[in-house]
């Protein structure tokens, strides 16, 4: 196995976040009221969403072209913003009650007892109505400790929607606000997974947010289960009347994008979204949206060198068809020492056997090891 491929990547102590310098000893600290781990530190700063050719990338800019067609180019879109944030942006902002289990210690990353990283785009809501934004989309890391499987992982992205009505907006309706901005919000939505899937079975699902009412959930049927893609909402009146805008309504949502990608790529695993391997990275490009994720196995391949006696009758061809006898699919490549039947004449004329090396790379099966396997 190549030495490299087990090695952690090598991490900047300072990093640059949304042009704020933090350096880790800021964010990963010996302290009580600090429970970032350094696996976690390690992932600030990746901003997989602003990679092109990664399919977090690719979903985003997907997403900004829909809504520049639908809005002609209306929602001001920010995908550089710090992802340490107060605990006021993350909860109090959003109306999220004090005793509120998501404020925990056991579910938000803190990284002092004023300060978090930001458990979800909606953090930002509050300041940039202040700054005057009604139509805006901001896409950006986020961190929960939260449950380990295959839809779940402690570090994912959000891409948050807010849009700002008007009176004259829903007046000649005659419906009333709410009920305008939530018709608008569900159009919004089912117009955006047509753009991005074509036909797909999704459903709708009452939920409750704190900074939301009514609120909805948004499942895809995918890979044989409902699986939850988005929440959102009509904004509480309270948000915006805080924040200059008390003869307005709202909407919102936030959109997991993991989920998102892995219906649009077919891709089994959110653990692969930060995978380097170039089986995975190699599959994707720029602006390309219809490709389906052919899988490969979870471990590096694995290399046998295997020696063995043969006589004159031997053909490569022949091993080939003991191995594959063998072991099926699972040898991905056999190498042959140069031309093994000439060997046996050049290297030991007269005798009728010679020793020969072939390698064999096989997918990787079993249990992964926690050391680098000896060579
Ligand atoms: C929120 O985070 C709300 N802020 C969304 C929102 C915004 C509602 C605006 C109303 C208005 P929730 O915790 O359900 O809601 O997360 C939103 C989406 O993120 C989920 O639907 C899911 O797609 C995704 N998600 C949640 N937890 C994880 C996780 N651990 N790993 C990957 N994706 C996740
Ligand atoms: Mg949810």
């Amino acid at each position: 196995i190549p030495h490299h491929k087990w090695r952690q990547p090598v991490v900047a102590s300072v990093l640059e976040l949304g042009g704020v310098k933090i350096a880790k000893e800021d964010v990963v600290r010996d302290d009580p009221t600090n429970n970032v781990p350094d696996s976690i530190f390690t992932k600030l700063g990746m901003q997989l969403h602003r990679r092109d050719h990664h399919p977090i990338g690719i979903l985003k800019n997907a997403i900004y072209s829909y809504f520049d067609a639908t809005y002609s180019n209306k929602f001001d879109k920010f995908d550089n913003l710090c992802p340490i944030v107060s605990v006021k942006q993350n909860f109090d902002d959003v109306l999220v009650p004090e005793d509120h289990v998501s404020r925990s210690y056991n579910d938000t990353y803190y990284v002092d007892s004023h300060t978090v990283l930001r458990c979800h785009t909606s953090a930002h809501q509050a300041e940039l109505l202040r700054k005057g934004h009604t139509h805006f989309l901001v896409t950006g890391d986020v961190y929960r400790r939260d449950s380990i499987d295959s839809t779940h992982y402690p570090v994912f992205h959000q891409m948050e929607g807010f849009r700002v009505f008007n009176p004259e907006d829903w007046e000649p309706s005659g419906m009333d606000d709410t009920s305008y901005a939530a018709e608008d919000l569900k159009k919004c939505l089912e117009g955006l997974a047509r753009h991005l899937f074509g036909a797909v079975e999704m459903r709708w699902i009452d939920t409750y947010f704190p900074f939301t009412n009514p609120s909805f959930e948004l499942e895809i049927y995918f890979q044989e289960k409902w699986l939850e893609v988005l929440g959102c909402g009509v904004t509480e009146q309270e948000i915006l009347r805080r924040n200059g805008r008390t003869n307005n309504v709202a909407w919102a949502f936030g959109l997991g994008l993991e989920r998102l990608a892995m219906v649009l790529f077919d891709i089994p695993d959110i653990r692969l979204f930060w995978t380097t391997d170039e089986r995975f990275t190699s599959q994707f490009s720029k602006g390309q949206l219809g490709v389906k994720f052919k899988s490969f196995s979870k471990y590096p391949p694995c290399y046998k060198d295997v020696s063995f006696w043969i006589n004159g009758s031997f053909t490569e061809n022949n091993l080939c068809e003991v191995v594959r006898g063998i072991a099926g699919d699972l040898v991905e490549e056999l190498n042959a020492e140069q031309d093994m039947a000439r060997n046996l004449e050049c290297k030991r004329p007269g005798a009728d056997q010679v020793e020969c090396g072939v390698e064999m790379s096989c997918a990787g099966v079993g249990k992964p090891t926690l050391r680098p396997p000896s060579l």
